[in-house]
């Protein structure tokens, strides 16, 4: 079938503050399948990207392999963009990072191309602290290759063909708190009004920013046993509260009550404001994130939203003293120091 996306859009469409409309922001027509949780992921960053008002070119988009790995064909058709090899958006991000740390970089994964073939790629970009936002479309199974259990899969959930999975599976959230990962969310693709401020917040924090986002699988992964279907996400979640992102210089008019409330000031100025349902859970306390998480997996629930978050550390270029400007801007006296520099260099070794 032949999808053709209109060009006409209503002359009156709102435009953002730089002037643009979320025509902008979009991509092709997907050819995922019709109720692809992966497809409100996609609309959930043109949303999130039209409101934070980025200029397009200013975005790189990165993936892996897989349905998800495929998404950004279908949003930020304005950006850049570089489709890898399976599991390996990482260190291509991370190449890219190095090269240029203005723009903002989203890495958008699959759970087949980040808890098994990437994994190890997945580790050390968390560790490294890399400024990016790493985006996981997580829906239990292998999409692409029409839907062999994945290792997010619970253990005893039950797949489309009855098989049931007998192994433990490995939760994202968690790993990346462990790992140090500053800044970890986990969301639902039903829930744009939670997505999307959660985006917002990603692109927003300097260094990993990881989100978790549960995307049932319609086709291979939405049946009675699972525990990514839509039904059973539908009714396991449990928000841990509520979250606006406040950009730099506005004005904060958004109030929660007191004790339930944290405001936490990022690295640019902006202002994340969290309400939480849980009083005994600090969203800053490693320690306490982990407990929330782990509470809520022996309870069978999944929990939404930020999870944990620190802005104290630096990212990556902050950790190896990187040059403030793209490489593809240094200029010749700047590439080139010339002999007394290198002498310098070379009497520091001695
Ligand atoms: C090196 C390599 N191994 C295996 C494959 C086959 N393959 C393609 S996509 C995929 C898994 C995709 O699953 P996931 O990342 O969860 O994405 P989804 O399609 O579910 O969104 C696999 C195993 C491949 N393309 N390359």
């Amino acid at each position: 079938m032949t999808f053709v996306k209109p060009i006409f859009r209503h002359p009156k469409l709102p435009k953002n503050d730089i002037g643009y409309t979320l025509k902008e922001y979009e991509g092709a027509i997907s050819n995922l399948c019709a109720g692809c949780g992966h497809d409100s992921i996609s609309a959930a960053i043109v949303q999130a990207c039209f409101d934070l008002s980025i200029e397009p070119h200013k975005v790189a988009k990165i993936s892996g392999i897989g349905c998800s790995s495929k998404t950004p064909a279908f949003f930020l058709g304005n950006s850049h963009g570089f489709n890898s090899v399976h599991g390996r958006m990482p260190s291509v991000a991370t190449g890219a990072n190095l090269a240029n740390k203005d723009l903002v970089y989203f890495g958008v994964s699959g759970d087949g191309d980040t808890a098994s073939i990437g994994m190890g790629q997945f580790v050390h970009a968390i560790r490294r602290n890399l400024n990016m936002v790493y985006l996981v479309m997580n829906n239990g199974c292998y999409g692409l290759t029409k839907g062999q259990d994945s290792a997010t899969a619970d253990l005893g959930s039950k797949n489309k063909s009855g098989s049931i999975n007998p192994f433990q599976p490995v939760d994202l959230a968690s790993l990346a708190v462990e790992l140090g990962a500053t800044f970890v969310a986990q969301s639902f693709s039903g829930d744009k009004g939670q997505l999307v401020p959660l985006i917002k917040a990603a692109i927003h924090h300097k260094g990993f920013a990881f989100i978790n986002v549960i995307s049932p699988c319609v086709t291979f992964n939405n049946n009675v046993g699972s525990t990514k279907s839509y039904d059973f996400v539908r009714d396991h979640i449990e928000a841990t509260g509520k979250l606006d992102i406040v950009p730099r210089q506005s004005e904060i008019n958004v109030d929660y009550e007191a004790g339930t409330s944290k405001r936490v000031t990022m690295h640019d100025g902006s202002v994340i404001q969290l309400e939480k349902v849980a009083t005994d859970w600090d969203p800053q306390d490693r320690v306490s994130a982990m407990q929330a998480i782990q509470r809520a997996r022996i309870n069978e629930q999944i929990i939404t939203g930020l999870l944990y978050l620190q802005t104290q550390y630096g990212d990556l270029h902050d950790i190896l003293h990187t040059v403030d400007k793209p490489l593809n801007q240094l200029d010749t006296a700047e590439l080139n120091p010339g002999a007394p520099a290198l002498e310098k260099i070379n009497a520091s070794f001695s």
